[in-house]
């Protein structure tokens, strides 16, 4: 019975969220890019709150994405919906946007895009930085407005940084053609550094969920010596 009190007050301490670098983004609401005109308005482009969870027990990235609304509610129209995308910088990120027209991104730096879209389907792109483009018929998970996903770190390899130092931005889009189909990033540019409007992921931190472990350990021996 003690061994099972003990088992269970560990995985208690073990759920905690000990969270290093990293946190969610909270987002303006309606924060449209002034950039992005005569396009539909939607609450479903607009960010509120993204985050990026690299695990490394699991070995997985878990990309999470709130918007002001539900997902789904703008259709598709003339060839185009709505695509939720996560640049992220493993190592060898540039302000890819800058050069486009219009020059948007300021400090949004990246070399890999992870799409999510609201049919469920996932793409990756490495832009030829450590292996090919990879499709996924499933994976998105829509749930009212957040769409999330887990996926294996093996689908983003590094270019330099650890996982644990990648940086990341969302932005949702209408569209995969041209700078003004992007709505909204997450966080907001920042003139200047390369990676300035980029977030870290957000890592639990092992060592301290360790350290309450041992110290959950040594409470129930003492007590169990009284
Ligand atoms: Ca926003
Ligand atoms: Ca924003």
């Amino acid at each position: 019975m003690q061994r099972i009190n003990k088992l269970a007050l560990i995985s208690v301490l073990c759920g905690v969220s000990g969270f290093a670098a990293g946190a969610p983004i909270v987002d303006p609401v309606g924060d449209f890019l002034s950039t992005y005109i005569n396009r539909p308005l939607g609450a479903d482009l607009d960010v509120v709150a993204a985050e990026v969870i690299y695990s490394p027990g699991s070995q997985k990235f878990e990309f999470i994405g709130t918007m002001a609304g539900a997902i789904g509610t703008t259709p598709a129209a003339g060839g185009e919906s709505v695509l939720y995308v996560w640049g992220v910088d493993r190592g060898q990120g540039t302000e890819r946007f800058l050069a486009g027209s219009p020059s948007i991104g300021d400090g949004v730096a990246f070399d890999s895009v992870v799409i999510l879209r609201p049919d469920g389907t996932i793409s990756i792109n490495l832009f030829g930085l450590g292996g090919p483009a990879v499709n996924l018929s499933s994976g998105a998970v829509i749930n009212g407005n957040t769409i999330s996903a887990f996926l294996d770190e093996t689908l983003l390899p590094s270019t330099g940084a650890a996982f644990s130092d990648y940086t990341w931005n969302l932005w949702p889009r209408f569209g995969a053609g041209n700078n003004a189909q992007i709505s909204d990033f997450s966080p907001n540019e920042v003139a200047g550094a390369i990676d300035a409007a980029n977030n870290p992921v957000t890592v639990p931190e092992p060592s301290s969920l360790a350290l309450l472990g041992i110290g959950a350990l040594a409470l129930l021996r003492r007590r169990r010596i009284r």
